[in-house]
């Protein structure tokens, strides 16, 4: 099925649901000029996940962590939601019930309008303290963070650990209530969408099949076919600065 006719029969679909469900990647902030993680020149192409997105790199090498986090918490403030943020945010608007989950960490969904995000890979805008899980200032970040790997790491307020950002790690558990929302919302879904990711961490990648198993139409959006693209109902093969709009202004022009 070509492009056009898969986002047909999404506006046709999407006239009439009642709940929609959408999960979000990477992908999305691509247009924003945030880098994506498994694209070529993505973060994992210049960094090994291990050395920088897991407790045991963090417990090795704080600093390492903390400046590479500071690094990405400036640009995602620095950056601008894209017009696929601005989409689903609009759409949220017109559909009796949508449900946006994302693996995004940047805040950009929230700064392009949408409300109730669930950010399931937590946040780069909110830490705390590794040892007592103490929230730490925004203003406290700016002067303490490390810029560089090898200048001091960042304690926490008490002094008893480091400053971590309140993102999901590799073997670390998905913030345990914000899952299981997810979850139920992808059971309950008439369509699932699936923008912008590669579908390869889990149990993220599950959540469009969690959706289509309890009877939902399952699409996505992705100029590259995802890991699960051969099990979703349709696959729209375009950027989501592209198809997004589309679709919102279909549904609400
Ligand atoms: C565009 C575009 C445009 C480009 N428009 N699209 C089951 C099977 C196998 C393994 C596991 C399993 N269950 C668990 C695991 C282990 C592991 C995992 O999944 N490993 C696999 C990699 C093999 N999962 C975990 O460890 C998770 N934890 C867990 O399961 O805990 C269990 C537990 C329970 C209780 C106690 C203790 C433990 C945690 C996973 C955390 C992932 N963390 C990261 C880092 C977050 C913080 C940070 O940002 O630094 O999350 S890794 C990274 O990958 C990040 C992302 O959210 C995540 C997904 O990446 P995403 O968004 O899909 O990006 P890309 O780059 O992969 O893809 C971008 C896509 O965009 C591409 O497809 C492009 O084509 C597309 N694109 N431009 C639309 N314009």
């Amino acid at each position: 099925m070509s492009a056009a006719a898969s986002l047909d029969e999404l506006v046709a679909r999407l006239r009439t649901a009642k709940h929609v469900f959408i999960l979000t990647g990477a992908g999305v902030s691509a247009e924003s000029n945030l880098p994506t993680f498994r694209d070529p020149g993505g973060l994992w192409d210049h960094h090994r996940p291990e050395d920088l997105a897991s407790p045991d790199a963090f417990a090795k090498h704080p600093a390492r962590v903390q400046s590479w986090y500071a690094h990405r918490r400036r640009a995602a403030l620095d950056a601008q939601p894209n017009a696929a943020h601005h989409a689903i945010a609009q759409l949220a608007q017109h559909m009796p019930d949508l449900t946006l989950v994302t693996q995004n960490v940047d805040g950009l969904h929230q700064r392009a309008g949408s409300t109730q995000v669930l950010e399931i890979h937590g946040s780069l805008h909110r830490w705390h303290c590794s040892n007592t899980g103490e929230p730490i200032d925004d203003s406290a970040l700016d002067a303490q963070l490390p810029a560089n790997p090898d200048d001091p790491p960042m304690r926490s307020p008490s002094g008893t650990g480091y400053a971590r950002p309140a993102v999901v790690w590799f073997g670390e558990g998905l913030p345990t209530d914000v899952l299981a929302e997810a979850e139920a919302k992808a059971r309950t879904a008439d369509i699932a969408l699936s923008v912008g990711t590669s579908a390869l961490v889990y149990p993220a990648a599950a959540l469009p099949l969690i959706a289509q198993h309890a009877g939902a139409f399952t699409a996505e959006i992705n100029p590259q076919p995802s890991a699960i693209a051969h099990q979703l109902d349709a696959s729209i093969t375009q950027p989501a600065g592209i198809a997004l709009p589309q679709l919102s202004r279909a549904l609400t022009g």
